[in-house]
């Protein structure tokens, strides 16, 4: 096993990889921007490197810097997190050509998957269903004689694309050409490559997606689906696990699927395949995720597997050890992200000083979160701010415990989603568990705030007794915070800005001197 890990990536994903790397005795570095300094993921680590300016690509993108911080740590292998460097293969390449271990698949599965054209030709060999389309790179000309034959609705997809960039639905062949161009000059701009291809439009789909985790040694399981139908300008907003309406037979037939697709690739790791899922229960591979991902702790709270403890134990070479017949869904889950965001003005981005930072906890609830009271969001990054997790033994205790937890969690100097989830947890709709990708848009007046269609749900949502009670503790606390806050800045020596003896998060690093000019 390895004895000491980077982590090349920040927030609350780095943090959760160092927990991982902590129960199993592995050291941790963690890299960071300029204005990160003083981030969570920096005090949870054990070691911790500047890598540049705030900017991603000059800090957290910069692949050979972030391999010579390790080798200079001496850090056997790279956890990538999600975003940033996760899917690129050229980083786990250069890992590899290093002797730094890339904890995830190698840059040629990465390169086959996010192409989207040769994924879609893979899985068609490995005999996963895909959405009925083409599997070619297509010129313009035979877009049109594709569609003219099938007809529309069609989507023009970017081989490059994926997570809904560079797409086009198309519902009548006069808006074909157009499309055609808009999708090609938006594919050339947003990936230098403008290949097309063409699929069925799939009506009022769902989506779901299926986690499985593969070894070297060549077996590969999967940790049943995650439904993330709820979803706002392909962000997600909401996930729950197991998914609603899908069957034992679904279920074992989507899971088969997932398992054939990784192996067809020599898979290693853990990975996601996302899947349509129409209205009879027809499924197609949409496209597979190469890295951990932001919700996969419903998984671990339905399933018990420690997901990043399993990438990074395969990494090392060691076997699985899960057999499938072995492993059993226990109950329900369910993720609600909460953002840095103004729900009630288009969820524009909301930085700033955390004034108050109270996250929920007790039975059930598990929060993963990368800042703390007085951390700042800057505008660099991904402005998620903590994942709340509830399990419940039923989807009904899971959504009992998700109200409860919204009610307690307390984001003050900040404006956060959290009103927003509150609404949507106690939608008809959503309590039935019948809704599909386009629920946010069709039924919470697209999540565009109280100015459109929300407005009129407002007075029934989100007006308990817990809210008044949570806003009257929250004053108080601020009241006491910005005394305590006021007092410290008095005291507090220029060596010692974040509160010296009084951090509360201070003793889970064990601190280095190799701290490069920190603090
Ligand atoms: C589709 C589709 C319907 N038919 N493809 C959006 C993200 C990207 N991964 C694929 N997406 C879609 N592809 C066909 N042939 C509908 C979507 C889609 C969607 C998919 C998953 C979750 C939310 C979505 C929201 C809008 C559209």
């Amino acid at each position: 096993m390895f004895k000491k890990v980077l982590i090349a990536n920040r927030g609350e994903i780095a943090v959760r990889v160092m927990r991982a790397c902590r129960e199993m005795g592995i050291k941790t570095v963690a890299v960071y921007s300029d204005v990160d300094r003083e981030a969570l993921h920096v005090r949870f680590a054990d070691e911790a490197y500047p890598c540049g300016p705030p900017p991603a690509r000059e800090s957290y993108l910069i692949g050979k810097r972030i391999v010579e911080i390790a080798k200079k740590a001496g850090a056997e292998a790279i956890h990538p997190g999600y975003g940033f460097l996760a899917e690129n293969g050229d980083f786990a390449d250069l890992c590899a050509s290093q002797g730094v271990v890339f904890i995830g698949p190698s840059g040629e599965v990465m390169r086959a998957m996010g192409d989207k054209v040769t994924a879609r030709q893979t899985m068609e060999r490995a005999g996963v269903p895909i959405v009925p389309g083409t599997t070619e790179r297509l010129t313009d000309e035979a877009i049109a004689r594709w569609v003219t034959d099938v007809g529309p609705p069609v989507m023009i997809k970017a081989s490059a694309g994926g997570g809904g960039k560079g797409m086009r639905l198309v519902r009548s062949e006069k808006e074909l050409s157009a499309a055609i161009a808009r999708a090609r000059s938006e594919a050339k701009s947003s990936f230098g490559d403008d290949s097309l291809y063409v699929e069925k439009f799939v009506e009022e789909p769902r989506h779901i997606e299926i986690q499985i985790l593969a070894d070297v040694h060549g077996d590969a399981v999967h940790l049943f689906e995650r439904e993330c139908s709820i979803q706002r300008r392909h962000q997600k907003v909401i996930e729950e696990a197991p998914g609603n309406r899908i069957t034992p037979e679904l279920r074992a037939k989507m899971g088969e699927a997932a398992v054939a697709a990784a192996k067809a690739v020599g898979y290693v790791g853990a990975g996601t395949c996302e899947f349509l899922v129409d209205a009879r229960n027809h499924f197609y591979f949409l496209e597979m995720n190469t890295r951990v991902q932001v919700e996969h702790p419903i998984t671990e709270a339905i399933t018990g597997i420690d997901i990043v403890k399993a990438m990074i134990r395969v990494a090392a070479g060691e076997p699985l050890g899960l057999k499938q017949d072995e492993l059993a869904i226990h109950g329900h889950a369910i993720e609600a992200r909460i953002y840095a965001e103004d729900p009630d003005n288009n969820f524009v981005p909301s930085p700033g000083e955390i004034l108050v930072y109270r996250p929920a906890a007790g039975p059930g609830v598990r929060v993963d979160s990368g800042v703390y009271q007085n951390a700042r969001v800057t505008v660099f990054y991904d402005p998620m701010v903590a994942k709340l997790v509830t399990w419940g033994r039923d989807r009904a205790e899971a959504i009992e415990r998700l109200r409860r937890a919204l009610s307690e969690f307390v984001v003050k100097g900040i404006k956060t989603s959290i009103p927003f989830h509150q609404k949507l947890v106690h939608h008809p709709l959503f309590l039935e568990g019948r809704y599909d990708t386009g629920f946010i848009e069709q039924h919470m007046g697209g999540g565009k705030g109280p100015g459109r269609a929300a407005a009129s749900s407002d007075r029934s949502f989100g007006r308990s007794e817990e809210d008044l009670e949570a806003r009257r503790v929250a004053f108080m606390m601020a009241a006491i915070v910005a005394y305590r806050r006021d007092k410290q800045r008095g005291l507090a020596s220029a060596s010692a800005p974040a509160g010296g003896g009084q951090d509360p998060w201070k003793s889970f690093g064990r601190r280095s001197q190799m701290r490069g000019g920190l603090r």
